[in-house]
């Protein structure tokens, strides 16, 4: 072999190598992500300020409101990552992230904003897929928002208005009101593709009055700069990817089904009964999984305030209770472990808000010890996910 082989021989083997380094070198380089540039890492031309998201590589804005990119390699404060004129978070993937405001409050000046792309391959037919992003709420947010969803759709999406309503939206279990401000919330969620859908939109798809806020304090070190009169999330790593053999997507909060039954009954007191039989008569009642009392639940627990109030000396055993589904899925579900107590010390500071001396009440939990019934049916085990009060003296 002449030394000119050899060197030949070398470089093509380095010239071979080299389409792999490229990909390890990548940090989008999850080969089953059907979302391109997912994390917003790249972008074309001169980043300067908000409202330029349509430099973005791969993503368009949904409407004519411009939606923000962030990056760490530019000057401007109103984009930069950590800290901007937004608030202040490192990127989840990467240097960078998108921002999007999900809700405004009767501003001339902020709009909604929704971001698209179109994903690098048409979904399959009857195929489960997996939605994730991740989202964290911008300090200067003056409200916090459910209804972070996302629109998978055959056709891009795109409209004239401010806002896009669609009602097939995807958002995480329970749509919950997004908070978390100090790192990053994942959306989860799994997809049954109709065949055909090819663009992802990113936003809030419900009406205002549909959407439920919450109104949040302004960290002090933003005193001077106040806060913005909307909900602004920074959004990063956006993935679509082909749920696993069993058809799961290993969302954090899947394991906790949905279930919108609740027991509610009228109690008939009458005049006979002793003030401890009334209070003992009364049950308030749970949804299933939920600790929070809900207007059914109010309307029980404002009976038995009622006839604390007409006897001052009462004292009062306030016993929560869970269903045996519940027990089951709290043995892998530790947010549900002492969901019992958790109901009955919710009872206690509703009615210490409502005027009951907090010594005069007692909360306890007896996990599911005490059914009223002990059936599997639905009605049954809704009876059992309840308040009950007890006279103690
Ligand atoms: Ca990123
Ligand atoms: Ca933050």
């Amino acid at each position: 072999m002449t030394k000119t082989n050899n060197l030949l021989l070398l470089l093509f083997a380095w010239v071979a190598l080299l389409p792999v380094q490229a990909q390890d070198d990548d940090p989008d380089a999850n080969d089953n992500n059907l979302v391109p540039n997912p994390s917003f890492e790249r972008y074309e031309g001169a980043l300067r300020r908000d409202g330029q998201f349509d430099l973005t590589e791969g993503w368009v804005n949904a409407t004519d409101n411009i939606s923000e990119l962030f990056a760490t390699d530019v000057r401007s404060r109103y984009i930069s990552v950590p800290e901007s004129s937004y608030g202040y978070e490192h990127a989840f993937d990467g240097d960078g992230y998108a921002g999007i405001m999900t809700y405004v409050y009767r501003s001339r000046n902020k709009t909604r904003t929704y971001i698209s792309t179109q994903l690098e391959q048409k979904l399959e037919e009857n195929k489960l897929y997996c939605v994730k992003f991740r989202v964290s709420l911008a300090e200067r947010s003056r409200y916090a928002t459910n209804n972070m969803g996302v629109v998978i759709s055959k056709s891009k999406v795109s409209s004239r208005s401010a806002s896009i309503s669609n009602s097939n939206a995807i958002t995480n279990q329970f749509n919950p009101i997004i908070k978390q401000t100090d790192g990053w919330y994942e959306v989860c969620s799994r997809y049954a593709a109709k065949g055909g859908e090819q663009y992802l939109t990113i936003g809030n798809f419900e009406s205002d009055a549909n959407t439920q806020t919450e109104t949040l304090e302004l960290p002090s070190k933003y005193a001077e700069e106040g806060q913005i009169s909307g909900a602004y999330y920074f959004i990063d790593m956006v993935e679509v990817t082909k749920a696993d053999a069993d058809g799961l997507c290993g969302c954090e909060s899947s394991k906790i089904p949905e279930n919108k039954v609740i027991y509610s009954a009228s109690v008939q007191l009458n005049d006979d009964m002793s003030v401890n039989q009334k209070i003992e008569a009364i049950d308030a009642y749970f949804y299933q999984y939920k600790s929070s009392p809900v207007s059914a639940t109010t309307r029980s627990i404002d009976q038995i305030i009622e006839l604390m109030n007409a006897d001052p000396e009462l004292y009062v055993e306030v016993i929560g209770h869970m269903d045996n589904e519940e027990i089951a899925l709290s043995k892998s579900e530790s947010s549900l472990t002492n969901l019992d107590e958790d109901r009955a010390k919710n009872v206690v500071n509703y009615m210490v808000n409502q005027g009951i001396e907090r010594g005069r009440l007692m909360p306890k939990g007896v996990k599911n010890t005490e059914p009223v019934s002990k059936m599997k049916t639905p009605l049954s085990l809704a009876k059992n996910r309840r308040v009950e009060f007890v006279v103690t003296k």
